[in-house]
C-alpha cells in the first residue's frame, strides 16, 4: 500500500501500448503512487523537441528513479528511454519489475541475460495484474 512506482513504458519509441500503459497505470494508483503518470496519457506531444526540454525530463525522471520504491516496466513496445532507466534503476538497487507479451516481442537479452530483473511474460492482460497483486504486497 501506497509504494511510490516508477511506471515505465515506450515514448519516443512508439505509443502503440499507450492505452494498455493507462489502465495499469490507473489500477496501481487506486493503492499506490504512480510518479510517471503522463507516460499513459494520450495527450503527448510527440513531435515536441529541444534539448533543454529533454534535459529536465531527463533531470526529473532520474530524480524519481532515486525517490521511487519499485519500477514497474511495460517492455512488449521496445524504448531505449525505458531500456536506460532500468539500467539505471538496477545500479540504484531499486525492485525492477519487466512485463512484456510474450506473443508479441521477443526481450532484450540484456534484460532476460541479467538475473537481477524480475520479468514477466504474460499472454494476456489479466495475468499482468495477478502478478501485481503479488508484487504490491512484498517490496
Ligand atoms: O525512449 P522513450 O521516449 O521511449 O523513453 C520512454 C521512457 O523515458 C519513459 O518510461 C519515461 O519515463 C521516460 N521519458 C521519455 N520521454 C519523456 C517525457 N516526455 N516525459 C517524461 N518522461 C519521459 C517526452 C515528451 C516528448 C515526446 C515531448
Amino acid at each position: 500500500m501506497d509504494k511510490k512506482i516508477y511506471f515505465a513504458g515506450s515514448i519516443r519509441g512508439g505509443r502503440v501500448d499507450a492505452d494498455l500503459y493507462k489502465r495499469l497505470i490507473a489500477y496501481l494508483q487506486r493503492t499506490n503512487i504512480v510518479l510517471t503518470e503522463h507516460v499513459g496519457s494520450s495527450k503527448l506531444n510527440l513531435m515536441e523537441q529541444g534539448r533543454s526540454k529533454d534535459a529536465l525530463i531527463y533531470d526529473r525522471d532520474t530524480a524519481w528513479l532515486r525517490e521511487c520504491d519499485i519500477v514497474v516496466a511495460e517492455c512488449t513496445c521496445p524504448s531505449l528511454g525505458v531500456g536506460y532507466e532500468l539500467a539505471y534503476a538496477e545500479k540504484l538497487g531499486k525492485p525492477c519489475h519487466i512485463f512484456y507479451d510474450k506473443s508479441k516481442t521477443q526481450l532484450s537479452a540484456m534484460l532476460t541475460g541479467d538475473p537481477y530483473f524480475q520479468i514477466h511474460p504474460y499472454e494476456s492482460e489479466e495475468e499482468i495484474y495477478d502478478i501485481l497483486i503479488e508484487i504490491l504486497k512484498t517490496k
